[in-house]
């Protein structure tokens, strides 16, 4: 028996221990040990317990900087909640802690990671949790299936490093995730990363409504299934809505910061082609694989449906940058954002004319 109940017997107890001590034990062989802290053999009952920092996007929970693994509780709960989905309407998201993306998750490989989800959702509707970063069915949802008012807890070891998305998986999976129910989990490296100057949070998704609301007095856009089902959004935006991080709010950094992005794609259905106008990735950590070493020098990272990307660049040049997915016209879904660098530039040669900018009427992507 592969999970953890309370009524398990010590004897299952022990046995799952065991079990789970060899596989850590055989993954830290295949990866030759670099991966795996060694004090992950102590005794789960030992770990210190930690709560989880859990930040909402933009922001990005604090860098780990323990050198040992700790029981991580992790607590959640399922809201609805009425958001805005573009400057003229409103969207009934299922969130997980009254955010879409739902909050960061910070962690350690090694750490046990304890799970607490509440069902706050009064419709009746059971949601759960599953965790790309979780080895065993399902990621951890069959262990987390919550009704109405219910609380489940269940701890999952963090055996990869990497950055990896979580989304409600109850059926049918493709609403709840386009419903908003979906977040990312960096599990740290036992190193822990490199410092930066500045770490964003930054997801992807497709939402799917009517074109207009129930009702003449509302400004709340139903769910479209007939689109959905079709994979035709007439929304794609970063952070949970169009204009999230625009003129008014976009990201910010100084000439001289290394600006590094968590980004992740929740799809339901479409691959993001992410890419920043007027920069280039100086390190990218495709698929959020921390295991392996980045790429240098890309212009444009392919994020899969239900995956992520760990990108890093230098701010040289002052001015706005724009962040797409260069599948273009899902600019015109609300698929765009902003980094906007102040300072001077040390190299004026890396971007002159005599003349100077010029605007560009209507632009959404040169402001
Ligand atoms: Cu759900």
């Amino acid at each position: 028996m592969a999970y953890l109940k309370s009524s398990d017997s010590k004897l299952q107890w022990n046995g799952i221990k065991v079990m789970a001590s060899s596989i850590v034990g055989d993954l830290a062989k295949v990866r030759n040990e670099s991966t795996v802290h060694e004090k992950q053999t102590m005794k789960e009952e030992a770990y210190p317990e930690e709560t989880a920092i859990l930040a909402k996007a933009p922001d990005v929970p604090p860098p780990i900087t323990r050198n040992y693994p700790v029981k991580l509780l992790v607590n959640l709960e399922v809201i609805v909640k009425e958001l805005p989905i573009d400057d003229s309407y409103t969207y009934e998201y299922w969130t997980f802690q009254e955010s879409v993306p739902g909050p960061m998750i910070r962690a350690r490989v090694g750490d046990i990671m304890q799970v607490k989800l509440v069902n706050r959702d009064q419709s009746g509707m059971m949601h759960n949790l599953d965790f790309h970063a979780v080895l065993g069915p399902g990621g951890g949802a069959p262990l987390l299936n919550c009704g109405k008012d219910e609380t489940k807890v269940a701890q999952f070891r963090l055996t990869y490093p990497g950055l990896y998305i979580y989304h409600c998986a109850v059926d049918p999976v493709s609403v709840h995730i386009s419903n908003g129910m979906f977040g990312l989990l960096l599990v740290e490296p036992d190193k822990g990363l490199q410092a930066v100057d500045k770490e964003y949070y930054l997801m992807q998704a497709e939402v799917y409504t009517e074109d207009n609301p129930i009702t003449v007095d509302s400004r709340c856009l139903p769910q479209s299934i007939d689109k959905l089902m079709d994979e035709r959004p007439n929304y794609v935006v970063f952070n949970g809505r169009q204009g999230s991080h625009l003129e008014n709010n976009p990201f910010k950094a100084k000439v001289g910061d290394r600006v590094r992005f968590y980004v992740g794609n929740a799809g339901p259905a479409l691959v993001s082609s992410f890419h920043i106008i007027g920069t280039i990735f100086d390190k990218v950590w495709k698929d959020g694989s921390l295991l392996n070493q980045p790429q240098l020098g890309l212009q444009t990272v392919m994020i899969p449906s239900g995956s992520s990307a760990v990108v890093e660049l230098d701010a040289v040049v002052p001015g706005n940058f724009t962040l797409v997915d260069h599948s273009i016209t899902r600019i015109e879904k609300g698929c765009v954002a902003f980094l906007q660098v102040v300072g001077e530039t040390k190299d004026p040669y890396l971007y002159c004319s005599e003349e100077g900018p010029s605007p560009c009427p209507g632009c959404k992507i040169h402001p």
